[in-house]
């Protein structure tokens, strides 16, 4: 089994409980295993280095700043091939490009808003668990 890392992001968790509700039963219908859940208020620090390779762009502030607008449910899935499986499952980065019926698609509000964070490869994938489960 592959692990990933995903994390619902702070617009949603905002709107309560239904929204979480409802992208958990998508990601469990698509045969993903949750191995570890958490409800957690991410400090500055850690989202700066979660997002480092971005350091350098300009939308990078005001990305940490979003993040840090308020909790997260992180996320450590587990399924054959999760990586690219959750990539397909959440669409394209800008909701106005995500493919219909992605989770993106269903719940993004905006490119910066985008609903759901899911690791982009195998080795972010081992990186940000490890920053954010510490695993
Ligand atoms: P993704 O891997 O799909 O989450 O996308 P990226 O790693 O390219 O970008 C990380 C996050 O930065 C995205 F989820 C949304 C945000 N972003 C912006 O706010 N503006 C941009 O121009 C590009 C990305």
């Amino acid at each position: 089994m592959q692990k990933t890392y995903s994390m619902i992001k702070p617009e949603i968790v905002a709107a309560g409980e239904q929204k979480i509700g409802e992208i958990l039963a998508i990601i469990n219908r698509a045969g993903f295993r949750i191995t570890g859940m958490e409800l957690r208020q991410l400090d500055r620090a850690l989202i700066e280095d979660f997002y480092g390779e971005h350091r350098e762009r300009p939308f990078y502030g005001e990305l940490c700043d979003y993040i840090n607008s308020g909790p997260v449910v992180a996320l450590r899935l587990e399924r054959e091939n999760a990586v690219a499986a959750l990539r397909e499952l959440i669409g394209a980065t800008n909701p106005a490009d995500a493919a219909i019926g992605t989770i993106r698609d269903l719940y993004g509000a905006s490119l910066q808003n985008n609903a759901i964070h899911a690791s982009a490869n195998a080795d972010d994938a081992a990186r940000e668990l490890g920053l954010i489960f510490g695993q």
